[in-house]
């Protein structure tokens, strides 16, 4: 396949010399002729050092996974962020506009089992296949700072990053529930498990497996990376909104209940609250967490999670509870696969304990219940079923009592009361009558001062599970020895190499487990032997910081140059998916942070702007290859070309909306460029003429009008790339413009627009064209006898005086006789002659109750209304 494609390149090209003087529009011919002259010059789109002098850009878009084929939502994202690379050249910007490959990864492995094939040749092989298509779309990529994360120049800063966070207690190991594949027999990531189950076994429920893992402490910069989203105004509403709750900040209060001894006692016991007589304490404590201690007296019992330790121990000597802990984990199991954990069914089981309530001294029963979780807060709560409506349901339905201790004075307060608004506490000792927020202040006060309890913050956000048993990712640059423990990999063994060769199977486990020439090696501390960690890291780390290398991806000697990235960070404008809003952006945004902590770099946040485009959209469905409505860029560009490819991806919806797909919208396209194409070759040699000649001091009627419609599209496309990006109308803007062009058309052959007003107007249309479509813009900049390139060509400037609208007046006739005079733009049509007259206030006066007979508009001269 690739080889036809290259020999229709070849015929193409030969073919470019015959076509050339034919002004009919063939974007195969020019696209081969600028595609070969653009290949031979590789710093066509290179960066220039700092000491340009120029106001930096850096416009970024995310980085694709080398599946093998661009696909439509690609060519989408790329063009938004070429059109607006080139803008800023054209605005005299040093630009940094680069492109890697996000090349670890399940698919490789995946086409390793099925097609027998190397991950790393896949892959490789799939990049080189997708930059040619990049190329062919003429995307303004500096290459040479290239970034591929599964080389080892690249994957070796991972390793060195994963030390250095491990030196700072950042990266850590410990037992935790991961997703499990018996099918794959394999970790799989929270993100490829659908629906509860496996994304490559849409049958296989995906079971949880509890593993030592590596973790970072994302957690640790929790609050940072909330406070954070403040300073990122350019970033989307909607995407700051996904990270505060993600992240899920919390502020309530930790409270420590004393666990009492006794006989614990059986059956339908505990839901009663006994009095605190004579109560002998057994060192047990279980702390709750909660937003409302302000609620503390109405608690009528305290719940635990199943797997809360203090849970497991008076299982291990009581059966009933065994089974009762078992049940619930499974409930809670089942419903995390359900993906509807907050509507499980609530059950729970007295556990025979009592609690001691430290405000009140009374003793609340002890329960598990389904509902609580093990990895939030503290995993236990005080249960308020007046004021908490899981708490309400539960009560109900185990006959729990229930205490109301909050009220709004006055008012109905229907159970359970959930507001606050004027609410106080009643029924609450000597805080009665505080307003909420206050008692909540007090009590926590009197709660630390007593030692039993404090004001606390818990998040939602976890630490990051980076371990995966996997093949085609960066090895874990850890050691296990019997002597010296967890010991990291010296910086001077780095990188510790991927091997190649590597069994794949699905027999399960990490398949460098399988390789002893990679597990054994020597501890550098003791010499002894040691083991290598097998698990390959998560390739959200691959992603978190590449766009820092980008700066200076050739660097052997740090993960990038400090001077580099000082010069070019934050990025100026980011633009990807908003399916990354949460992941990537989360890890990219801590990563940031702690390489700030370790001195790499003095931003704390990776982009200044952040644009998440549509989705492209084919017969209502987004455009994958399971749904069988991909549409192919490549058949695209074969028919259409290039330019029209991807200029259609901006005109047919707002770049930040969904795109629904229609073939016969590139054909109008590609049809409108041939329009353009054939106007200017038509009317160039005319420009020719001119040369550098200045536009005539007065410009006639007809030049007017059509300088008028140039400068009102040079300052709406302007005003649209510094803020709005609504290309579709920047690109119905240049349509309407050149429809006054071709309605002139023969005043520009005749002469009556002058040559130097040709000129000026051909020179820049071309130039507003040139970030959409580059190949026909170079064509037609050449045809205009220049010889620079577009790119380092200044962005036309808007000329005030002439894009104002020069004004007519029309006198309005009723039944011949004059009632006033309306004005209008010059160029005003019969239509919009008709609607100016009818919105007049004095002509609506003046019909007010007759009818409107006949109307005659001579177009720039009259108007007469015929009434009745
Ligand atoms: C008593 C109380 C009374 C509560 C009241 C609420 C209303 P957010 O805002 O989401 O942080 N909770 C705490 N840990 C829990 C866990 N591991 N599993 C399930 N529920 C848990 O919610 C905090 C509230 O959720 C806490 O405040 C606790 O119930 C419950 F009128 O404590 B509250
Ligand atoms: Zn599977
Ligand atoms: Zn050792």
């Amino acid at each position: 396949m690739e080889d036809a494609a290259k020999n229709t390149h070849t015929a193409v090209s030969a073919q470019a010399e015959t076509d050339a003087r034919d002004d009919r529009y063939q974007p195969a011919t020019i696209e081969a002729k600028w595609a070969e002259r653009w290949a031979a010059d590789p710093d066509m789109y290179a960066a220039e050092p700092a000491s340009s002098g120029k106001p930096k850009y850096y416009v970024l878009e995310m980085l694709p996974y080398p599946s093998g084929q661009l696909h439509m939502g690609h060519v989408r994202n790329y063009a938004i962020g070429d059109a607006l690379a080139r803008y800023k050249w054209m605005q005299g910007c040093n630009v940094l506009h680069p492109m890697g490959w996000d090349a670890f990864g399940l698919p490789a492995e995946n086409a390793a089992i099925k097609n027998n094939t190397p991950p790393r040749e896949w892959t490789i092989g799939n990049i080189a296949s997708m930059k040619q298509q990049m190329q062919r779309l003429g995307l303004s990529y500096d290459w040479r700072n290239e970034v591929t994360t599964c080389l080892p120049d690249y994957y070796r800063w991972n390793q060195w990053f994963f030390i250095r966070m491990f030196e700072r207690g950042l990266a850590y190991r410990k037992q935790s529930k991961v997703n499990w594949c018996p099918q794959c027999a394999t970790v799989l990531a929270n993100e490829q498990v659908v629906n509860g189950c496996c994304w490559r076994h849409d049958d296989q429920i995906v079971e949880l497996r509890n593993l030592e893992q590596w973790f970072f402490r994302t957690t640790e910069y929790a609050q940072e990376l909330l406070d954070g989203l403040d300073q990122l105004p350019n970033w989307p509403d909607k995407v700051r909104t996904m990270q505060r709750n993600w992240i899920g900040r919390s502020d309530g209060a930790e409270l420590a209940f004393e666990v009492v001894a006794g006989e614990p006692m059986q059956g339908d016991a505990g839901k009663e609250i006994l009095p605190a007589s004579g109560v002998t304490l057994t060192g047990d404590r279980i702390t709750v967490f909660t937003t409302r201690i302000d609620t503390i007296y109405g608690a009528t019992s305290v719940q635990l999670a199943p797997e809360h330790p203090l849970v497991t121990g008076w299982a291990a000597g009581d059966p009933t509870l065994r089974e009762h802990v078992d049940g619930m984990l499974e409930q809670q199991k089942a419903a995390r696969e359900g993906g509807d954990l907050a509507g499980l069914e609530k059950h729970g089981a007295f556990t025979g304990h009592y609690a001691q309530n430290p405000f009140t001294g009374e003793l609340l029963p002890v329960w598990i219940a389904n509902y609580i979780l093990a990895d939030y807060g503290t995993g236990a709560i005080m249960s308020v079923p007046a004021h908490d409506e899981r708490d309400w349901e539960f009560a109900g339905k185990y006959g729990l009592p229930v205490r109301q201790v909050v009220e709004v004075p006055g008012a109905e307060n229907a159970l359970p009361v959930l507001g606050e608004e004027g609410a106080v506490l009643v029924h609450s000792g000597k805080w009665s009558g505080l307003a909420c927020a206050e008692a909540r202040a007090q009590l926590s006060a009197e709660a630390a001062a007593g030692g039993y309890g404090r004001a606390t913050i818990t998040f939602r956000l976890k630490d990051w599970g980076v371990s995966r048993q996997r093949y085609w990712g960066t090895p874990i640059p850890m050691l296990y020895c019997g002597d010296c423990g967890i010991v990291p990999v010296p910086d001077d063994q780095l990188p510790v190499l991927l091997p190649e060769n590597v069994a794949i199977t699905q027999q399960g486990g990490s398949p460098l487990a399988q390789v002893p020439e990679f597990v054994n090696a020597t501890c550098p501390k003791c010499g002894g032997p040691a083991r290598r960690e097998t698990d390959t890291m998560d390739t959200f780390v691959d992603s978190s910081w590449y766009f820092y290398r980008y700066t200076s991806a050739k660097d052997s000697t740090a993960p990038f140059d400090k001077e580099a990235a000082k010069y070019w960070f934050p990025i100026d404008q980011y633009i990807g998916g908003v399916e990354h809003a949460i992941l990537h952006l989360i890890y990219s945004r801590f990563w940031t942070k702690v390489m700030r902590d370790l001195g790499l770099i003095t931003n704390a946040e990776p982009a200044e702007r952040l644009f998440t485009q549509g989705m492209v959209i084919k017969n209502g469905a987004k455009m994958s290859k399971s749904k069988g409505n991909v549409v192919s860029p490549d058949e695209m560009i074969g028919r259409y070309g290039a330019d029209a490819t991807r200029m259609y991806a901006l005109f047919a919806a707002p770049p930040d909306r969904d795109l629904e797909w229609q073939e016969d919208g590139v054909a109008g396209v590609s049809r409108f460029l041939a329009k353009v194409y054939r106007f200017v070759q038509r009317h160039s040699a005319a420009a020719l003429e001119a040369g550098d000649a200045a536009l005539p001091e007065q410009p006639n009627a007809d030049e007017q009008v059509v300088l008028r419609k140039l400068h009102q599209c040079i300052r709406k496309i302007t005003e649209d790339f510094n803020d709005r990006w609504h290309f579709n109308t920047c690109i119905a803007a240049i349509m309407e413009l050149q429809n006054v062009l071709t309605g002139a058309d023969e005043r520009f052959a005749s002469g009556a627009i002058r040559p130097e007003v040709t000129a000026h107007v051909l020179r820049r249309v071309v130039l507003l064209l040139a970030p959409f479509a580059p190949y026909m813009t170079a064509e037609l900049w050449a045809e205009l006898g220049e010889s620079g390139g577009l790119l380092r060509t200044p962005w036309p400037a808007f000329d005030e005086a002439l894009a104002k609208a020069s004004e007519l007046e029309v006198p309005v006739q009723i039944n011949g006789k004059l009632r006033t005079v309306i004005k209008l733009a010059a160029d005003a049509g019969e239509p919009a002659m008709r609607e100016a007259a009818l919105g007049d206030e004095r002509v609506l006066a003046a019909i007010e109750g007759k009818q409107v007979v006949k109307m005659i508009v001579v177009p720039g001269k009259l108007v007469n209304l015929v009434v009745r």
